[in-house]
């Protein structure tokens, strides 16, 4: 193996925690992992990472499980995977957003003194023993949470709206967000809120083991709290005033949650001796700030300004690097984890790949040993787009338009449900319902509709932040540059192409592949660039130069088509009078 530097990138997602080892060129050296359920379910009586309590509904992780996989997954580095971990010398890293780790006055000192050599302050024990005692609550509440709707509906009102919370924050309030769950905490538990001598989100938890100190919270990750004035740069004062519950407890809130530094750019401080004499770190090997995994998902690759995420999972995010700030309750604007005066736009939505494959049970069984989505791709692709027959009279077709909402939607807020309406393909006018069971739409055009109906609202919200590409196809219509494709979706063709045709893409539509090792190589990657970026150089400057492109994506399909994309663009306005109807009778 050849020598020189090498850098860390973990990610603590909700399931499992992986640690990534690149080199300098973003080569991948070496790579462990430890899956909580398979790995310690037995112990902490986990499912899927998380504990519930469905009464109060709530979903929380405990915090010790993770400190025994700190532990586990470097010694899987170091022993399975070999890897030269004294040549690491940067760290950073990504971490499920929005959940919270409440320490109590002993935890400063407890992370200073850890140590492992024979004799030294740790004597050979692990970090689980070394840190008992530190937490004021054993339990981080997690993303998944929902126990917090008073508390959502406070925050809502507490500026005005929930526009004017968006405006603020990035935006209005959500269950999982860290302030309405600090409130939360503060009032369903006040011992523990009281002995909360400060509070990490989970990506500065993580750094503040690694640190041996308390770490300070993330620029980027700060903006999932509905607590940081995101144009101002600093705590919203009313917003602290309504977690904490009065003026006088604010002073005491902010020392909890401590100074914010406005970049992500330089490091924390050196390693903790802990993992020098435990592992073999180098004593001088950095620790940069680490980043949620979603603001981490856009450090995974150079993303210009004007590119776009769709990550195809479960549920369905959509991630955009812009320098435009425009909130909106119904989507979030993040600050740019490693560029100042960038923003990441994000739409999170629940319903995504359930949601298809709903409609694909609906069609005909392919014969077994057959690609389970063999009919449903046929029915996508042999379906003209929004079911206009091409050729007829533009005049009276007729263009279908759908929501699939197997479970209750954020994007819009809506109940559970499946709508379809037909409007004029040539303005969308005379927007109007069809009934379930209608001859004139056979289960096939589901199958067209309900992935037109997903683009389409990534389409609707990120229209105003596309611009036309600059160059020499200068004459298209705004759009992205780039679309990239991830998670198990992307494998899709029939997908990839309908994103095409709608959303555009002037370079194209890509499919990332770096399994489902994203997160943790924005992190390794963020690493490199903290210790390895010259004076000003961004980023994407440096990631840029070092990315090899052909070995990290895929070109899937052509993007922009001429015609089509102006096809989906006249009805548009018809799709959001859809969702407004919607909204207005099902609203959660
Ligand atoms: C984003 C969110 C999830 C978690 C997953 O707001 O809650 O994507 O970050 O770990």
């Amino acid at each position: 193996m050849a020598s020189g530097p090498l850098y860390l990138g973990f990610d603590l997602s909700t399931q499992q925690l992986k640690a990534i080892v690149v080199a300098s060129n973003l080569t991948v050296v070496s790579e462990a992992k430890v899956d909580f359920d398979a790995d310690f379910g037995a112990k902490y009586k986990i499912k899927k990472g998380v504990l519930t309590d469905e009464a109060e509904g709530e979903v929380y992780a405990p915090v010790a499980l993770w400190l025994e996989s700190l532990d586990l997954v470097l010694t899987r580095l170091r022993d399975d995977a070999k890897c030269p971990i004294s040549r690491i010398k940067g760290i950073s890293g990504s971490a499920q957003q929005h959940g919270s780790v409440f320490w109590n006055d002993k935890a400063e000192a407890a992370l200073k003194g850890l140590g492992y050599s024979q004799g030294g302050s740790g004597s050979g024990s692990g970090l689980l023993e070394q840190l008992d005692g530190v937490l004021a609550y054993p339990f981080a509440p997690n993303w998944q949470d929902h126990s917090t709707q008073a508390e959502c509906d406070l925050f809502d009102a507490h500026l005005g709206d929930e526009a004017k919370l968006a405006e603020a924050t990035g935006s209005s309030a959500h269950h999982r967000f860290t302030g309405t769950q600090i409130m939360r905490m503060r009032r369903k538990r006040p011992e523990v809120y009281k002995n909360s001598a400060r509070i990490s989100l989970v990506s500065s938890f993580l750094a503040s083991v690694l640190l041996g100190d308390i770490a300070p919270l993330e620029i980027s990750d700060v903006t999932g709290m509905n607590l940081w004035d995101i144009a101002n740069e600093q705590w919203n004062e009313p917003l602290l005033e309504l977690t904490a519950g009065s003026k006088d407890a604010v002073p005491d809130l902010r020392a909890k949650l401590g100074e914010v530094p406005l970049e992500g750019a330089e490091p924390l401080g050196t390693i903790s001796p802990y993992f020098v004499e435990r592992f073999g770190f180098s004593k001088d090997c950095k620790i940069a700030p680490f980043t949620g995994d979603n603001p981490a998902t856009i450090l995974a690759l150079p993303l210009r300004p004007g590119d776009a995420i769709v990550s195809l999972g479960t549920s369905t995010t959509f991630l955009m690097n812009t320098a435009t700030y425009k909130p909106d309750p119904s989507y979030h604007f993040m600050n740019h984890p490693t560029t100042k005066g960038h923003y990441m736009f994000m739409l999170c939505y629940k319903n995504g790949g359930l949601a298809r494959e709903k409609v694909r049970d609906h069609l005909p069984k392919p014969p077994a040993g057959q690609d389970p989505w063999a009919n449903f791709n046929k029915a996508v692709l042999d379906t003209p787009p929004l079911d206009v027959k091409p050729g007829g009279d533009a005049k009276t077709s007729k263009a279908k338009l759908g929501l699939y909402f197997p479970l209750p939607e954020i994007v819009p807020n809506v109940r559970a449900g499946t709508w379809r309406y037909e409007c004029s393909a040539e303005d969308g006018s005379g927007l109007a319902p069809v009934p379930e069971g209608d001859p004139r739409w056979p289960p096939e055009a589901d199958a067209r509709v309900i992935v037109e109906s997903q683009a389409l609202s990534l389409r609707l919200r990120s229209q105003s932040l596309v611009a036309a590409p600059p160059g020499a196809k200068s004459q298209l219509p705004p759009q992205p540059r780039r679309v990239y494709l991830v998670g198990g979706g992307s494998l899709n063709p029939a997908i990839a192409r309908v994103m095409g045709d709608v959303l555009g893409g002037a370079d194209g539509v890509y499919r990332l592949d770096v399994g489902g090792n994203a997160c943790a190589l924005g992190g390794a990657y963020k690493a490199v660039w903290t210790l390895e970026k010259g004076p000003e150089e961004s980023f994407d400057e440096l990631i840029g130069k070092r990315w090899k492109e052909e070995e990290a994506i895929q070109k899937v399909d052509d993007g922009y088509r001429e015609g089509v994309f102006e096809s989906y663009g006249r009805v548009l306005g018809a799709f959001e009078e859809m969702e407004r109807r919607v909204l207005k009778e099902f609203k959660n």
